[in-house]
């Protein structure tokens, strides 16, 4: 029922229902909402929905394996992305190749999508990195890095977009680099994701304002898996999120996040709006966080085992097999396949990323600025000091 899902249940009566195309069992019975988003699934290919199962299987295998390998200790940590695979497979798919990926911690399923790949996913959250893949690689998608600092992301994508939006102006022969009106379209668009509890980040909210006001081509897509850590998203908004984004001046809707065709529909059709001129847009995706905010956390101290329950009646990967079975698109055979691949997929990033090199310490300093500076110079010799510390016979 739409009214389970709402985001807010301070507001459930006056909002409409959450864009969806598969119910909760996942029959195809589209809300009143959808009606105008119906034509984005025309072009979708049966390959193509076959590929968002796979996507989606693919990505909770590894989270799996993921969180099996922190607790044997070979991780650092794991940020589980289980149950919100629907949103981030739909909304992925909807891209283009031109347009910008700004993550936060949990879009594992983009990161695969976009070419980014599970093992460094892995090889990140094992410590082998200083702070993850070379985004100027093609083979990388246009992915940016993930972002723990939260919100951040926001102002990175923006700022990405008015950049896009000024080289768009420019090939034009437009020398008006001011603020403007919507119009110019630039080809690519950025897109940002966040959380629920992102939203109450000052560089969340001023991120909208400034897409606004140079009417950007940035699309903010918010996983409202209601919780941020331990606090509920009532706490963080008196109000649906989207409706925030609403006073912004930003198109803004609601979506059920765990229905994929919802989340391609609305992404597809915000991102072209945005890349020719159409402005910003706010994808408030309604999702649940399945497993723990990070394997540092146990969410049974703060949540009813009931609303666990009751999510996962609603899982997306369950919802879109049932769809596709009904449409006679893929049968036990296919499902059989699938997960027998993604336990291949998985199991070669776990014998991967035992046998991976740690980076040298001394590459940290070397990106930092293009030219010596002399305080990194010293911290670089100081961590040569500290480390021949440990040698035989220098303690
Ligand atoms: C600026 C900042 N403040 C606090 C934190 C600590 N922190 C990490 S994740 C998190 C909760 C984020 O919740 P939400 O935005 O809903 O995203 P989710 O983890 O649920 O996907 C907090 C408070 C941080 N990383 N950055
Ligand atoms: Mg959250």
């Amino acid at each position: 029922m739409a009214e389970q899902i709402s985001a807010s249940p301070l507001h459930s009566g006056a909002d409409p229902e959450p864009i969806r195309f598969l119910d909760e069992d996942g029959r195809f019975a589209p809300s009143e909402t959808a009606a105008e988003y119906a034509a984005e699934l025309e072009g979708v290919t049966d390959d193509e929905l076959r590929q968002w199962y796979v996507d989606m299987v693919a990505t909770r295998t590894f989270d799996t394996e993921c969180t099996h390998l922190q607790r044997q200790g070979q991780l650092a940590l794991w940020v589980p992305s289980v149950g919100q695979e629907g949103c981030q497979v739909g909304i992925a798919r909807a891209a283009e190749p031109q347009d910008h990926f700004f993550p936060a911690y949990r879009e594992h399923a983009i990161a695969r999508i976009r070419g980014v790949g599970f093992l460094q996913l892995a090889a990140q959250f094992r410590g082998l990195t200083h702070g993850g893949w070379d985004v100027t690689d093609p083979a990388n998608g246009n992915f940016h890095l993930y972002t723990l600092v939260l919100g951040a992301q926001a102002q990175h994508a923006t700022g990405h977009a008015i950049g896009q939006l000024l080289d768009a102006k420019r090939r034009a022969g437009t020398t008006d680099m001011e603020p403007g009106e919507p119009g110019t379209a630039t080809d690519a668009a950025s897109l940002t994701f966040y959380g629920d509890g992102t939203t109450s980040q000052g560089d969340a909210n001023e991120a909208m304002i400034f897409a606004a006001s140079y009417q950007a081509p940035v699309v903010f897509v918010v996983q409202n898996n209601r919780w941020a850590i331990s606090v509920p998203v009532e706490r963080q908004s008196r109000t649906p999120l989207y409706r925030r984004a609403l006073g912004f001046g930003l198109r803004a809707v609601q979506i059920d996040g765990n229905d994929p065709l919802a989340a391609y529909a609305v992404g597809r059709r915000y991102l072209r709006e945005a890349r020719t001129g159409g402005g910003p847009g706010y994808i408030e995706a309604l999702t649940y966080r399945i497993g723990a905010h990070t394997t540092s956390d146990d969410p049974t101290r703060y949540r009813e085992d009931a609303e666990l329950a009751a999510w996962q009646q609603r899982d997306p990967i369950e919802r879109f097999e049932r769809y596709l079975r009904d449409r006679g698109l893929i049968d036990d055979a296919f499902v059989e396949r699938t997960a027998a691949e993604a336990d291949a997929e998985a199991k070669r990033v776990r014998d991967a990323i035992l046998n991976l090199p740690a980076p040298d310490a001394d590459d940290m300093f070397a990106h930092v600025y293009s030219e010596p500076h002399p305080r990194i110079e010293e911290q670089r010799d100081w961590l040569a000091r500290y480390e021949a510390s440990f040698e035989e016979g220098t303690a």
